[in-house]
């Protein structure tokens, strides 16, 4: 087995393949395992999914052992964890640091695949598995002037190891998703000046982050079990039933108490998942919506600055709600400075800062809180190849085409972990890979028991879980935004929505039926 990307999803497949007796030969691009988590070390950086759901269930042991410290883990602590995951499983040794695979081409007569690294290394195996990651291919702003600007630029994803110095600093951030929000009020602790560049505003909700008390700590640990049952069975993948209520159930104060309450709570899904249609229904959505907007206009101190912070023009949650610690409350500093991008647009770059069509920024340090190619970003950077020679980037020129999101037709033994077409990025990722390494580990665990070494998703199968795709996204208010959900903040990519909507108890369903049925829409010989 190859298995490319060392983060959650390559440690856990290369944990599962072992344990199943398959060999394992993975390769890392970065110098230490971690993924996401080894590159988002920006000030601020912490998952929003909490952290007793956000992690491996597939060891009782390491589940007594480790021990999460706070409702929401920072960076430094999940990287910890999967170090210690590492070594503890022993999987650094299957592990090619500092490695990167730049093509895979697969030979049909031998049914293995080759792949090649910028090291040089060649290597072969019977199965790939990409797991590189939604959100791995960062995103530079096309910024006339970009390369003269003096200062030091960085970019959320790919932070220096050793930190960078803002004291005394005037900062200058351009991007107001989910890695602006928790930079931008750490940051505004810091520099001498911050000057947030928004183009889009985003929705924002606290996310309430704290210490666990021992008592938590204890409980979480003698309720691992039910909790994961929890999860798995839930559309999200977190230990915490849906509800499953219509926003039109309740009054107009019924419902604002409920907002309030799970306000009070915390969390991105605390406002998008207080009733069961609130991404179904236009005029649910606007009231969900309208809470929000009345707390950032309480939070900000200048009503100019709130309304230029207040999004509108897309349903709340069609693009990701983030989860802040004192985001809107940082423009109350006086250090502080809102670029509303839309009503001043950036110019260019210069060698001291950025011009707008205000007026010009002096800046010592720009950060690019831009995001990511999303999902195919990784999977393109790789000149992956069907026996014909033929790239898969052909294959997905319209958008990525995928069985399950996990297979692609024409490529036979390439498996995309949390890839597009899969719940993925709507759900807790963990959870998420989990399910498919399990279920793939399955699969092949049945092939070889057949004697069988070669599996290809059906053009049919791949079309049909594409149309499933497509309209279960109509069904909802996702598409009305310009989304990484569907590539619209990619200059030049396809618009798909990527994310299969089902939720993952569903898709885990389907999985399961499907290998019930002999594992219906894929040709295996
Ligand atoms: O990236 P984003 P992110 N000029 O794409 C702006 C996960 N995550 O790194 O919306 C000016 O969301 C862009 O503006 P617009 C999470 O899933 C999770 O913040 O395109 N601005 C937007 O404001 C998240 O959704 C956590 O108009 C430009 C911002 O940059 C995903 O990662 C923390 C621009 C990009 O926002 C990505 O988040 C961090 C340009 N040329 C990340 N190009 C947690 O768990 C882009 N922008 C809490």
């Amino acid at each position: 087995m190859i298995v490319i990307g060392a983060g959650f999803a390559g440690l856990c497949a290369i944990h599962q393949l072992r344990a199943a007796g398959f060999s394992v030969r993975a390769f890392e691009a970065g110098p230490d395992v971690g993924g996401t988590w080894f590159w988002n070390r920006y000030p601020g950086a912490r998952c929003d999914v909490e952290s007793a759901d956000y992690s491996y269930s597939f060891d009782p042991e390491l589940e007594q052992e480790w021990t999460w410290t706070e409702r929401f883990s920072a960076q430094p602590e999940i990287l910890a964890y999967l170090r210690h995951v590492a070594d503890r499983f022993d999987l650094r040794r299957h592990i090619e640091f500092g490695t990167r695979v730049t093509a895979a081409r697969y030979d049909g007569q031998q049914a293995r695949w080759q792949v090649t690294t910028d090291s040089g290394v060649q290597a072969t195996g019977r199965f790939c598995f990409l797991a590189t990651g939604s959100l791995s291919v960062p995103q530079l702003p096309a910024l006339p002037g970009l390369a003269d600007f003096a200062g030091a630029i960085h970019h959320t994803c790919a932070w220096p190891a050793e930190g960078v110095p803002f004291r005394g600093r005037r900062v200058g951030v351009i991007g107001t998703g989910s890695s602006g929000v928790q930079l931008i009020p750490v940051l505004a602790e810091q520099a001498a000046q911050l000057t947030a560049f928004q183009r889009t505003p985003a929705f924002s909700v606290p996310a309430r982050n704290r210490r666990l008390t021992q008592d938590e700590v204890r409980d979480l640990k003698q309720g691992y079990r039910r909790r994961r049952a929890l999860a798995r069975g839930s559309p999200g993948g977190i230990a915490r039933p849906p509800v499953d209520r219509s926003a039109h159930a309740d009054t107009a104060a019924e419902r604002r108490a409920h907002f309030e309450a799970r306000w009070r709570v915390g969390g991105t899904p605390s406002i998008t998942g207080a009733y069961s249609d609130l991404l179904l229904d236009a005029e649910a959505n606007r009231w969900a919506a309208d809470f929000v907007r009345d707390k950032i206009r309480a939070r900000v101190t200048s009503p100019e600055v709130a309304a230029k912070l207040i999004p509108s023009g897309f349903p709340i949650g069609t693009k990701r709600v983030c989860a802040d610690a004192g985001y809107y409350e940082a423009y109350n500093r006086p250090n502080v400075t809102l670029v509303d991008l839309r009503a001043t647009p950036v110019l260019a770059a210069t060698a001291s800062g950025l011009r707008t069509t205000a007026g010009h920024h002096d800046l010592d340090v720009l950060i690019c809180a831009t995001g990511f190619d999303a999902f195919t970003g990784a999977v393109f950077a790789i000149d992956i190849r069907d026996a014909a020679g033929r790239a898969l980037r052909e294959h997905w020129a319209a958008g990525p085409r995928t069985y399950l999101g996990l297979a692609t037709a024409g490529f036979p033994n390439l498996f995309t972990i949390t890839g597009p077409g899969s719940p993925s990025v709507l759900t807790n990722m963990v959870a998420s890979i989990e399910q498919q390494v399990d279920w793939l580990v399955g699969y092949l665990r049945a092939l070889r028991a057949g004697g069988q070494r070669e599996t290809v998703a059906t053009e049919t199968a791949e079309a049909q879980w594409g149309a499933r795709l497509a309209a279960a996204a109509q069904r909802t208010l996702y598409p009305q935004a310009a989304s990484w959900y569907n590539g619209a903040n990619t200059p030049g990519k396809p618009r798909q929505f990527m994310v299969f909507l089902g939720g993952l108890a569903n898709y885990a369903r389907i999985c399961d039926d499907l290998a019930r049925d002999g594992y219906r829409g894929f040709r295996a010989r």
